[in-house]
């Protein structure tokens, strides 16, 4: 398979606060590092991005959010600030008035939702990075009518059209999805199979029923994101019934996380496309998930996945750092 990758990110590492300390970030850069070994060791082919098309971003997010993203370090820079990492420390809740602040500050707290993502000095470049690989990665499955692989970091789902957070700024699958729809895709999926709810995707195809939406995930009600992700969330307007919720409880059976990927998936059953917000969080073994699907649970997903039988394009979400990181996309890859 194709894998769309680059080294861009590596500059994107920072500290995060993890219920109520600083830790090491669990998005780290080696976590893209051992994705790309644990690939090519398997054979795959590998090429870089092509330039990230601003006016795509700007069909999923807003032109001043992502200009903001571009230009936050410098402004925290000059704003005075010393520390290493630039970050919202308040959040505009219920009750607030919305309005743009001018301070950096300000600005960041109004533009994130959560506490578990920073940007420093690499941040924009990994960000852009990233995007574009989602970009080359619809552009190619297009292309050569074959599923291609981006190995985007940071990932993007829960990046919403002006906010980020969970460890994401750009959201790469809205980019891959916009990407199809904009090549003349008619109607395109989006599965998210991570660990946790895709927010941000919702959030920017929700009122839309040209992109629909399916989503399988640790229910909300006791895990991150908190606030999105329950099965009543269905679509809005236009989109009513074009965004399907998918909850389990955490530590949720295998069987019970198949169960939903064969809902999930008969949802998808009238797409002319498909993108996979390819998450593998979902992993027994992984430091922030509670599920527990094998090493081998991958490569039957795929499988499931590829049984729909159209263009699809992969997108890394989450998936933390451990010894099956590698064995678990590669499995995946090899049954799609
Ligand atoms: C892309 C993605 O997977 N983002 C996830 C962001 C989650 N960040 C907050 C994590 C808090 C989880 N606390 C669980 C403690 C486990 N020891
Ligand atoms: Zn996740």
């Amino acid at each position: 398979m194709l894998i769309i990758a680059s080294d861009d990110h590596r500059g994107h590492r920072y500290r995060e606060l993890h219920n109520g300390e600083m830790v090491d970030g669990f998005e780290r850069p080696e976590r893209a590092d051992i994705i790309a070994s644990a690939l090519r060791a398997a054979g795959h082919e590998f090429a870089g991005p092509d330039a990230v098309d601003r006016e795509l971003l700007g069909r999923v997010h807003t032109i001043g959010y992502i200009e903001l993203l571009e230009s936050a370090w410098d402004r925290w820079v000059a704003a005075g600030h010393t520390a290493p990492a630039a970050m919202g420390f308040m959040w505009p809740t219920r009750g607030f008035r919305d309005r743009e602040p001018a301070d950096i500050v300000g600005l960041l707290g109004r533009h994130s939702f959560s506490a578990d993502t920073s940007i420093v000095p690499g941040t924009w470049a990994a960000v852009a990075s990233s995007a574009a690989i989602a970009m080359t990665a619809a552009d190619r499955t297009i292309d050569d009518g074959a599923t291609a692989y981006g190995l985007c970091r940071p990932p993007g789902h829960h990046a919403g059209r002006d906010r980020f957070g969970g460890y994401c700024f750009v959201n790469n699958a809205a980019v891959a999805a916009q990407r199809l729809r904009d090549r003349g895709i008619e109607r395109v999926g989006v599965l998210d199979v991570d660990y946790h709810h895709g927010n941000g995707t919702q959030e920017i195809f929700e009122s839309r029923r040209d992109v629909v939406c399916v989503s399988i995930h640790a229910d909300p009600t006791e895990e991150f994101p908190w606030f999105a992700g329950f099965a009543d969330e269905r679509g809005v307007g236009e989109g009513e019934g074009a965004n399907l919720n998918l909850p389990l409880p955490r530590g949720a059976s295998r069987s019970a996380w198949f169960d939903a990927l064969s809902t999930g998936l008969e949802r998808l059953d009238s797409v002319d496309a498909l993108v996979v917000s390819l998450g593998v969080d979902t992993f027994e073994g992984d430091p922030l998930g509670t599920f527990s699907l094998t090493t081998d649970d991958y490569g039957r997903m795929a499988s499931e996945i590829a049984a729909l039988g159209v263009p699809t394009v992969l997108v890394q979400e989450g998936g933390y750092e451990s010894d099956d990181l590698g064995r678990n996309v590669v499995t995946f890859l090899g049954h799609h």
